[in-house]
């Protein structure tokens, strides 16, 4: 196992203990919807955006415990995008993470209920988090609605990759794919440093580095998920492939081929080593994550 991995599983620990004491126990019918939001958080995602929103918050000197709520909420969001990703109006998968969707361990109304409880638990626990400082509290909520929003955020690039059509020519295309993969997987990542940052109060040039560090490694991520789509292995990718070719999705891997993509990717990942290298050696796992998203299995 890499250093990173071993990292990141110890830190998939310890959140992972914490992320469950978030869900308070409900009484009555209305459990249900807390078990199926609490089945679709807690079965084993990597937890890269916790992990990476924790470790730039400590590049400015932000401990765990502060930066939990905000790892948390960001976990949550993206738990609640995945089950809603799997329903049969969206993508139609019977399998996350290795285990059935949620729609397919509940049914499809729970799961919709349980992708709104989370969506809005996110706000809720992030919105009440003590450990971070009220106007930090704000400036992380406008920035996470955005993200996850419709308005240029996960929502429209979800929007585009359900409705967006070829309009033609490479250079008009290219275009699409990089604004839709932007939105899509990039806007979650990219407020993950984002809001290290801002919990940090880090000085505009070192947002500015991690910002432009999340962008390289969210397209590097996504390329390395379409890859895996084409050639990953169904039992440690944890989900149904080869389904953008059979969707006629508009990803890089289908545009260009496998080995541009892998180019490609390659050099986003070497770009943002170097990028982000400017913190010294604090920035060492950071660096390793980056080569780890392109290089990982699942
Ligand atoms: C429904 C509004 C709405 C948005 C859905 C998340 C998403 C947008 C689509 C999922 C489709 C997809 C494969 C996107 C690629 C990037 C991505 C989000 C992969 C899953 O993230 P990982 O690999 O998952 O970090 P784990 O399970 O490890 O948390």
């Amino acid at each position: 196992m890499s250093d990173i991995v071993k990292t990141l599983t110890t830190f998939s620990q310890k959140f992972n203990q914490d992320l469950e004491k978030c869900f308070p126990a409900a009484n009555g019918a209305e459990n249900r919807v807390i078990e199926a939001m609490k089945y679709s958080v807690m079965n084993g995602g990597k937890r890269l955006r916790p992990y990476l929103l924790c470790e730039c918050a400590s590049l400015f000197g932000v401990p765990y415990e502060t930066a939990f709520p905000a790892a948390a909420s960001l976990e949550m969001l993206h738990s609640y995008s995945l089950i809603h990703d799997d329903l049969p109006a969206m993508d139609n998968d019977d399998l996350r993470r290795g285990k059935p969707t949620c729609h397919k361990q509940f049914d499809e109304a729970t799961a919709i209920l349980a992708g709104d409880g989370l969506l809005t638990y996110a706000f809720e626990y992030l919105s009440n988090a003590l450990e971070i400082r009220p106007e930090i509290r704000l400036a992380l909520t406008q920035l996470l609605s955005g993200a996850a929003g419709a308005f240029g955020g996960m929502v429209s690039g979800q929007t585009l990759d359900l409705y967006a059509v070829s309009a033609g020519n490479k250079v008009e295309d290219e275009k699409i794919i990089a604004r839709l993969e932007e939105m899509k997987t990039g806007r979650l990542l990219r407020y993950a440093c984002e809001a290290g940052a801002v919990l940090g109060k880090a000085p505009l040039e070192q947002r500015r580095i991690l910002v432009s560090y999340s962008r390289k490694i969210g397209q590097a991520f996504q390329i390395a998920d379409d890859i895996l789509d084409r050639e990953g292995d169904q039992q440690l990718v944890g989900k149904t492939l080869h389904k953008d070719d059979a969707q006629n999705k508009f990803t890089f891997v289908a545009y260009y081929g496998i080995e541009a993509a892998r180019h490609k990717a390659k050099e986003l990942v070497e770009s943002a080593v170097a990028e982000i290298g400017a913190f010294g050696s604090q920035a060492e796992n950071l660096q390793a994550l980056a080569h780890y998203i392109v290089e990982r299995k699942y």
